[in-house]
C-alpha cells in the first residue's frame, strides 16, 4: 500500500478547482483548457516550430540555422546559427516604438523616501555608460564579472552591461559570506569585482565592500573592483585595484554598440547549492535562455502593457534574474524592483508598496505568504490592494493553507495564483498555470508550459501510475535549460543525466494525477519512509500549517528502531499563541485528522525561527543533522540568521 498516504489526503485537494473570473479570461492571452490543449499538443508534435515562432517575436541580427539540435547528447545547442544580443533585446528593441518613454523599472528603496524610476531610454543610456566602464577596465567578450551587490537599479544596470559586450556575469548573493564568494571567484576566475560600500537591512547598514576585501588578496583573478555608494559605510579603497560606480560613470561615454553574439554564447553563471559542498555554477546561454524567459513572462503572468509587475525576490537568485530583469524587459514590461524586506519597518510594507504604485502582477514565495499570515490580516486591512489580478507564487509547493490566505485575504478572491516549479537550472517555469486557461487546484502546479513534457517515473523507469509518487523528470529538451555546469560537464552529466540518461532529472518527488496536474511533493529526499510507507513532509507540513494555530512547519525524518523513519515536526506557532505540551499533542492528533495515523509526528519541537536560505528555501539538511544529533550540522553560510541553529539545538526534544 505504498501510494496510500500519498493520496488519501490529497484526494479532497484533487477534487477542489478554481477557476478564474470571465473578466480576466477575457483579456487573458490563453483563454482556456482547450485552447491551451490545442497549443501544447502542436508545440510537443513540433517544437522547432514553436519555439521557432516565439524566437521570431525577439532581435536577432542573423537568423538561426536550426531551432534545436543536440550536439552530444545530453548537451543542446538552442538557435544554432543565430547572432542576438540580450541587452539589445531589453532596451534597443524598445526605443524605436512608443515604449522609449515608458517605466521599464521602478526602485523602491528600503527607506520609503529612496525611490527612482528609469525608463527604456534612461536604463539603455545607464547600461551603455557603464559597458564602457568596463570596456574601459579591459573587460571583454567571454570574461567573468561577479557581482556582490545589494538590491539597487545598478545590479540591473551591471547585469545588462555585461551582457551587451558579451562578459559573463555570475552574481554571488549580498547576503552569503565572505568565503562563499570567494569560492565562486575562484571557480569563475572573475575578472572583476561590481560591489558596493554595503546594503541595508532594516535600517541597519551591512558592509559588502568591508566582507569582500576579507578575501580579495586570495582572488587573484580580479584585476579591478568596481565599488557603488549605498550604505554611507567607510570603505578602504585599494588605489590602482578598486573604483568609485560614480566617478568611473561621469565621463562615461553613453554610446556603446550592442556584441552581436552566437546564440549559444555564454550568458551567466550562477552557483546553486549541490549535495555535496561545492556549488555547482549552472550555465546559461544566450538565445535559447531570452527567448525562454520572454515566452513564459508573457504568458504565465499574462503581462500587458499597462501592468506594473512586481516580483519580490532578490536578483541574486534565479527568479531575479529571469523574472526581474530579462523576462519583464525583454516583454517591455514595468518592472519594480524593492530593496527591503516583508516586515521592515511594520509587516505591512509589501502592501504599501502594492498600493503605492499599483502593483498589478505580484509574484513571491510561500514562505513570505505564511510569514505574512502570521502577522494577521490587520495589516492587510490598512491598504488598498485592488489594482491586483493576478499573483504568483515560486520556490516551494504552497501549502493549501496558505493558498487560502493569499487567495482570500491578498488576492479577494478575485486573481488567479500562478504556482509556478522550476530551478535555477531550468532558466525559467515549466509547471505552471496560465492563469486564463487552466482551472486551478490549490497546492498544485497544474500543467506543463506549452514545450515542455514532464513525467513521473518510478525506480526502474517506467511511468508511474496516476497519484503514484515519483521521479520528475522532463522529456524533451526546452530553450532554458541550463547547459552544462561551469567548468564541470561530467558533474552536469552525473546529477541531471544518468540515472534515467535520456531525461533531465530534476530532484523532486511528485505524482500527476487523474486530471494531469502534477503536485511536487518536495525534494526526492524529502521523501521519508515510515513503516513502509512513502511521506511527502511537505503534506505533513501542509497539515501542521493548516492548524489555526500554526505560522510555519518543517517535517524531516529521523531514524526509528521500529518503523526504519519516523517524522520530526519542527513548528513556529502564530503570534500569541502559548506554547504547551498539550498543544503539541492536539498538533499531532490533528495530522492524523488530516492525513492519517501513519503520518504522525514523532516529537514536535516548537521554533520561533527555522534555519531558511536569504531566498527563503527551509534547509532541511540542517534539521535532519539537529534532529540526528550529529555535532557538525554542515555548512550554514548560506544561512539568512545562523544563529537559529544553536538555539534549535538547544531546545531539542529529547
Ligand atoms: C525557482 C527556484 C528549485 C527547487 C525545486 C523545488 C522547489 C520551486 C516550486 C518548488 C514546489 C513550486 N529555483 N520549488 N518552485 N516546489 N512548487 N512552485 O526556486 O533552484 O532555487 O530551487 O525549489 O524543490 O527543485 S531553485
Amino acid at each position: 500500500m505504498e501510494e496510500s498516504i500519498l493520496s488519501v489526503s490529497s484526494e479532497r485537494a484533487e477534487r477542489r478547482k478554481v477557476n478564474p473570473s470571465k473578466k480576466f479570461v477575457k483579456s487573458a492571452y490563453v483563454k482556456s483548457l482547450r485552447e491551451y490543449n490545442k497549443i501544447y499538443n502542436e508545440s510537443v508534435k513540433n517544437p522547432a516550430k514553436f519555439w521557432g515562432e516565439k524566437a521570431k517575436q525577439l532581435h536577432w541580427f542573423k537568423k538561426w540555422k536550426t531551432v534545436f539540435k543536440y550536439s552530444k547528447k545530453p548537451f543542446v545547442k538552442w538557435f544554432e546559427g543565430g547572432k542576438i544580443n540580450v541587452s539589445y533585446n531589453c532596451l534597443d528593441r524598445h526605443l524605436t516604438t512608443w515604449r522609449k518613454n515608458k517605466a521599464a523599472l521602478i526602485w523602491q528603496g528600503e527607506p520609503e523616501e529612496d525611490s527612482r524610476t528609469y525608463t527604456y531610454v534612461e536604463l539603455h543610456r545607464e547600461v551603455c555608460k557603464f559597458a564602457n566602464v568596463l570596456k574601459r577596465k579591459g573587460i571583454r567578450k567571454g570574461d567573468r564579472v561577479c557581482l556582490y551587490m545589494p538590491m539597487i537599479p545598478e545590479i540591473a544596470i551591471a547585469m545588462l552591461a555585461c551582457t551587451r559586450i558579451g562578459a559573463i556575469h555570475s552574481i554571488v548573493f549580498g547576503g552569503y559570506s565572505a568565503e562563499s564568494l570567494r569560492k565562486r571567484i575562484k571557480d569563475s576566475e572573475a575578472k572583476m569585482l561590481i560591489t558596493a560600500d554595503g546594503s541595508l537591512r532594516k535600517g541597519k547598514p551591512m558592509p559588502l565592500k568591508d566582507k569582500a576585501d576579507s578575501v580579495l588578496g586570495k582572488c587573484r583573478s580580479v584585476k579591478n573592483v568596481i565599488v557603488c555608494k549605498r550604505a554611507n559605510i567607510k570603505v578602504k579603497m585599494n588605489k590602482r585595484r578598486d573604483f568609485w560606480w560614480h566617478e568611473e560613470m561621469k565621463d562615461a561615454s553613453p554610446f556603446c554598440k550592442a556584441v552581436e553574439m552566437d546564440a549559444e554564447d555564454p550568458l551567466f553563471i550562477l552557483y546553486t547549492s549541490g549535495t555535496t559542498g561545492t556549488p555547482k555554477g549552472v550555465l546559461h546561454t544566450t538565445g535559447g535562455y531570452l527567448v525562454y524567459v520572454y515566452q513564459t513572462t508573457k504568458w504565465v503572468f499574462d503581462l500587458k502593457d499597462d501592468d506594473t509587475y512586481w516580483c519580490t525576490a532578490d536578483v541574486g537568485w534565479i527568479t531575479g534574474h529571469s523574472y526581474i530583469v530579462y523576462g519583464p524587459l525583454a516583454n517591455g514590461a514595468t518592472s519594480l524592483m524593492f530593496e527591503g524586506v516583508p516586515t521592515y519597518p511594520e509587516p505591512d510594507r509589501f502592501w504599501q508598496i502594492v498600493e503605492k504604485y499599483k502593483v498589478n502582477v505580484f509574484y513571491t514565495a510561500p514562505t513570505v505568504v505564511r510569514a505574512l499570515e502570521r502577522e494577521g490580516k490587520k495589516w492587510v486591512d490598512k491598504h488598498d490592494l485592488s489594482s491586483l489580478r493576478l499573483l504568483g507564487s515560486v520556490g516551494e509547493p504552497i501549502n493549501p493553507d496558505a493558498w487560502n490566505w493569499y487567495y482570500n485575504v491578498i488576492g479577494k478572491r478575485k486573481c488567479p495564483i500562478v504556482d509556478t516549479w522550476w530551478q535555477t537550472e531550468t532558466g525559467g517555469i515549466l509547471i505552471t498555470p496560465l492563469p486564463g486557461a487552466m482551472p486551478l487546484k490549490p497546492g498544485s502546479a497544474t500543467m506543463p508550459f506549452p514545450g515542455v513534457v514532464p513525467a513521473i517515473l518510478k525506480e526502474d523507469g517506467s511511468e508511474a501510475a496516476a497519484n503514484e509518487g515519483g521521479d520528475l523528470v522532463i522529456k524533451k529538451s526546452w530553450p532554458g535549460i541550463g547547459r552544462t555546469v561551469w567548468k564541470n560537464p561530467k558533474r552536469y552529466i552525473d546529477v541531471y543525466f544518468s540515472k534515467f540518461p535520456d531525461y533531465y532529472l530534476a530532484g523532486d518527488a511528485a505524482k500527476k494525477d487523474k486530471d494531469g496536474y502534477f503536485w511536487i511533493m518536495g525534494r526526492i529526499d524529502d521523501v521519508v519512509n515510515v513503516s513502509g510507507h512513502r511521506i511527502g513532509t511537505a503534506e505533513v507540513e501542509s497539515a501542521l500549517v493548516s492548524h489555526k494555530t500554526v505560522a510555519e512547519s518543517a517535517v524531516v525524518p529521523m531514524s526509528h528502531e521500529i518503523k526504519g523513519q519516523c517524522l520530526y515536526a519542527f513548528v513556529t506557532l502564530k503570534r500569541g499563541v502559548k506554547k504547551s505540551d498539550k498543544l503539541k499533542i492536539e498538533l499531532v492528533k490533528h495530522v492524523a485528522r488530516v492525513i492519517g495515523h501513519i503520518a504522525k509526528p514523532e516529537k514536535v519541537q516548537f521554533a520561533d525561527a527555522l534555519p531558511k536560505t536569504r531566498s527563503g528555501k527551509i534547509m532541511r539538511r540542517i534539521l535532519k543533522a539537529i534532529v540526528e544529533g550529529k555535532k557538525d550540522v554542515g555548512d550554514t553560510t548560506t544561512l539568512a540568521d545562523a544563529s537559529v541553529v544553536k538555539t534549535l539545538i538547544r531546545e531539542k526534544e529529547k
